[in-house]
């Protein structure tokens, strides 16, 4: 099934200057980039985009981080893009991920890990609104 996800490059991912490289191993995969915008969020739109873990300890900081820089956010299609994207991202953890995905070769720590995309189609739904 062809589907359509929401995925966006942290401030941490493009202030290393790894938005080609991620946009490369995306497209590389077979997947396409369709609409794609550089965007500083405000602090009420970190806060829709992360509502499900409001109220968590690491809600603050997540959404201090997330406004702390500039972000490309993209719309990305292909046969089963959901699953696909969350493989080529790797776990959030950037200890647990493997070598390969985006998380294991670039991410420093679990709150900096350079990239985000939508774990089903609900989330799909809820995020990708919110910029397209
Ligand atoms: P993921 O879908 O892999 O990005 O993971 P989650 O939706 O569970 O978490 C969203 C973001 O919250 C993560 F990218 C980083 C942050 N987070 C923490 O900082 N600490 C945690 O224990 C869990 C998540």
């Amino acid at each position: 099934m062809i589907e359509r996800t929401f995925v966006m490059i942290k401030p941490d991912g493009v202030a290393k200057g790894l938005s080609d490289e991620i946009i490369a191993r995306i497209q590389k995969s077979g997947l396409k980039v369709v609409s794609k915008r550089r965007v500083r969020m405000d602090r009420k739109t970190a806060e829709r985009l992360y509502d499900v873990h409001k109220g968590k300890e690491f809600f603050e900081r997540l959404v201090n981080f997330i406004i702390s820089g500039e972000v490309f956010v993209m719309v990305v299609e292909g046969e089963r893009a959901i699953s696909r994207i969350r493989e080529l991202m790797g776990p959030t953890d950037p200890a647990k991920a493997p070598k390969g995905t985006i998380r294991g070769d670039f991410a420093a720590s679990m709150s900096e890990n350079i990239i985000h995309a939508s774990d089903s189609p609900e989330s799909v739904k809820r995020e990708m609104p919110i910029f397209f």
